[in-house]
């Protein structure tokens, strides 16, 4: 892919968003490693982030989550700085081997300790928590058990979210179980780009069950308490996949693709069955999905909301290059095919219409209410020397987005509110600090945080669209 960013970008003027109710929820959102640091503090144990980032040449410059944001203890600061964007929500994930050291036994009272301050201090703001409990630190206790391709694992999962729970649940009403658990299998054990750093198709497979049934077990626990209020969901990353033209390989190619990546989530959460053509595909692999009596039972507990992660979209065709419609291992031909459009410092491609698509289609096929839980932008920043930075890019990249939510809202899709990922710069990942994808800057020598002109605009667009 051409990477042409777009320095140029003109900053877009805060405006209310055609199609935005005035009720229309307003978070940021972020993740537990990616920001917390204190990674040996209050009985936290490692986690398989700990261990990847440890690997050499895992993650960009050697780089780690052991101070990230040291959101830890800034955190009081933090919810100030929240608030004072005017959102009404902040997305959060719980760190299971702070809560749950080692992923099995009790509850670690100094580690729950810090999510309940945390619920307080947002509470107090009068900003709504929205509970992520898996954002990719699975305990390493866990890993070295087997991870996601072992069944145990999901059960040992319920277990933590009934823990969490019964913390947090008198206070907490929105629980989204998993965050993309396409990154966590196939980042994390097929392609080996993401921790704990496994490169084996079959093994993926069999964690993309067991996390779609941690989900469900830990959902039937969560409904199961009664008497709380519980708005509860799981949040999965998707495009939407279009053909490269209308040819027959190209559709088909877009269908495998769509099934891989949307479909085998989406199907047996909602449907309660696993797409037939998805599992021909994995037995054509030689995979079969580990699935036992009663499983999509569970994965299929009602869920109130669908979360959806959205950066880019993707066009595919069925034939290679040289014109081969079949790889080296005699499978049908997926490759990805540029739009040709401008990129983000990730090299994803921006497709403002693909979330229009994928919204109205989720809603037509799936029918769930919707909340867009990440959407947002790195951009290679350049910060002035007082910190504040000009980032006309990524408020281009934020008001085309929230544009498009509101088309798919005005075409009849359930959307009912919507995260900016990222509230700060933080751990990317196998990227380190490298990319930046927060609306407020930081200073990681200083840990400095200034409200980026894409923060500055985020929050002038929320109060003109509340005030309609
Ligand atoms: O930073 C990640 C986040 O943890 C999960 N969704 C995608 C973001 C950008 O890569």
């Amino acid at each position: 892919m051409t990477a042409t960013t777009r320095p140029s970008a003109v900053a877009a003027e805060p405006q209310a968003i055609p199609g935005l109710p005035r009720d229309f929820r307003w978070g940021v959102a972020t993740s537990s490693y990616q920001i917390e640091g204190a990674v040996a503090e209050d009985g936290r144990s490692p986690s398989i982030w700990d261990t990847f980032c440890r690997v050499p040449g895992a993650v960009v410059n050697g780089e780690n989550g052991d101070v990230a944001c040291d959101h830890y203890h800034r955190y009081t600061e933090d919810v100030d700085l929240i608030a004072g964007l005017g959102v009404d929500a902040y997305r959060f994930s719980l760190a299971w081997p702070r809560i749950q050291p080692g992923g099995s036994g009790p509850v670690n009272a100094r580690g729950i300790a810090f999510y309940d301050r945390l619920v307080d201090t947002l509470l107090d703001r009068g900003i709504t928590p929205w509970v992520t409990l898996y954002h990719w630190d699975l305990p390493q206790e866990l890993e070295d058990a087997g991870g996601w391709p072992a069944r145990d694992t999901a059960l040992r999962f319920a277990d933590y979210a009934d823990l969490a729970h019964d913390a947090l649940g008198d206070r907490v009403v929105h629980w989204t179980t998993l965050n993309e658990p396409w990154c966590s299998a196939m980042l994390g054990y097929d392609q080996g780009l993401h921790a704990p750093g496994r490169k084996d198709f079959g093994a993926a497979m069999h964690a993309v069950h067991h996390l779609l049934l941690g989900h469900g077990l830990a959902a039937r626990r969560l409904r199961a308490k009664g008497g709380v209020d519980l708005d509860l969901g799981i949040t999965l990353n998707m495009g939407h996949a279009v053909p490269a033209s209308d040819s027959e390989a190209d559709l088909a190619a877009t269908r495998r693709a769509d099934g891989l990546a949307a479909r085998v989530y989406l199907d047996p959460l909602v449907r309660g069955h696993y797409p037939e053509d998805v599992v021909e595909h994995l037995a054509s692999r030689g995979v079969t999905l580990p699935v036992q009596d009663g499983d999509l039972a569970a994965i299929s507990t009602p869920l109130d909301v669908l979360g959806v992660n959205y950066y880019s979209s993707h066009r595919f065709a069925g034939t290679a290059e040289d014109g081969s419609t079949t790889d080296a291992d005699g499978q049908p031909v997926v490759r990805a095919v540029p739009f040709g459009r401008p990129v983000t410092a990730m090299d994803w491609e921006i497709v403002p219409e693909g979330l229009t698509a994928l919204l109205v289609r989720l809603h037509e096929e799936y029918g769930l209410p919707l909340v867009v839980t990440e959407n947002g932008a790195a951009f290679d920043d350049v910060a002035e020397a007082d910190g504040t930075v000009h980032d006309a890019d990524r408020t281009a990249y934020f008001a085309e987005h929230l544009r498009a939510v509101g088309a798919a809202r005005e075409a009849g899709a359930d959307v009912r509110g919507y995260f900016a990922w990222s509230l700060f710069d933080n751990f990317e990942w196998a990227y380190g600090y490298d990319k930046r994808f927060g609306i407020v800057r930081v200073d990681y020598d200083t840990q400095r945080r200034t409200v980026k002109d894409s923060g500055a605009w985020y929050r002038d667009t929320v109060r003109l669209t509340r005030g309609r």
